[in-house]
């Protein structure tokens, strides 16, 4: 199985290298959008595109992501709202597992229905414990997964789910407010989870701005998603990946 991008996630872990991923949901773009959004993410040396959303309406996932990959080199990475939302065009898959939520389905029910369709993708699969943290206000992903996320404050319950997910032999933890959230998830959250767990550990949902983007890198993500703010403004691109890759490394 291909392990590309989870390599070079390891290996930009160990010298405390942070990433910068722009999310694209593909019911928000159009053939110009894509255009204008890759352009930036090269020149802003953006390092993962993720394309998804808990609610993908259109159907034009494989074209959304042809479209990106003939504009550019970064990889794809598929960040869906159900394992079987895949495109074979992309690089790799975030094969999500709800483990903040006591939803059978979301836990292992959707991936036994999709799982021959995914393999056959030949994509970079990644298995992902998704957690999803409160944002202040219900987001789509709380209302579609029909799951309580995990109290804005309860750092403790944040770190053993996390601690959890990696010994169930997750290799990336995802803490996610949420699309558009009201307020992102709080640097001591994070850096209880990031000081208890050794896998790659990626933050989303409400950041705005580089400064936020900044500190939850200093607090111990490793990846941060952006995708709401640059919907918003799209050269929001290249503070937000400045801000995230201008965190020092460790010396060698
Ligand atoms: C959502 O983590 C992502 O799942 C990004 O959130 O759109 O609020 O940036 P935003």
């Amino acid at each position: 199985m291909k392990q590309f991008i989870y390599e070079s996630l390891l290996a930009k872990k160990r010298r405390g290298q942070k990433s910068f991923a722009v999310l694209i949901d593909p019911d928000n773009v159009n053939a110009k959008k894509i255009e204008e959004l890759t352009s930036l993410a090269v020149s802003a040396e953006v390092d993962y595109l993720l394309v998804g959303g808990s609610l993908v309406i259109s159907n034009h996932l494989d074209e959304v992501v042809q479209h990106i990959r003939s504009h550019c080199s970064i990889p794809v990475i598929l960040f869906p709202g159900t394992p079987s939302r895949v495109s074979r065009y992309a690089d790799g898959l975030l094969y999500l597992s709800l483990i903040s939520g006591r939803n059978p389905e979301l836990l292992i029910g959707q991936h036994v229905i999709s799982a021959p369709a995914v393999r056959k993708s030949g994509l970079e699969i990644i298995s992902t414990g998704y957690m999803v943290v409160d944002g202040g206000a219900p987001t789509t992903v709380s209302y579609i997964s029909n799951a309580s996320p995990i109290p804005a404050d309860k750092n403790e319950i944040a770190l053993c789910t996390a601690m959890a997910g990696e010994m169930l032999g997750m290799k990336l933890i995802y803490m996610d407010a949420g699309s558009g959230a009201r307020h992102p998830i709080r640097e001591e959250m994070i850096a209880a989870v990031a000081s208890h767990i050794e896998v790659p550990l990626v933050v989303g949902g409400g950041i705005r701005e580089p400064e936020k983007a900044y500190l939850n890198c200093k607090a111990g993500a490793d990846v941060i998603v952006v995708g709401n703010a640059i919907e918003k403004d799209a050269s929001l691109i290249r503070e937000m990946s400045a801000a995230v890759h201008s965190v020092p490394v460790k010396k060698q």
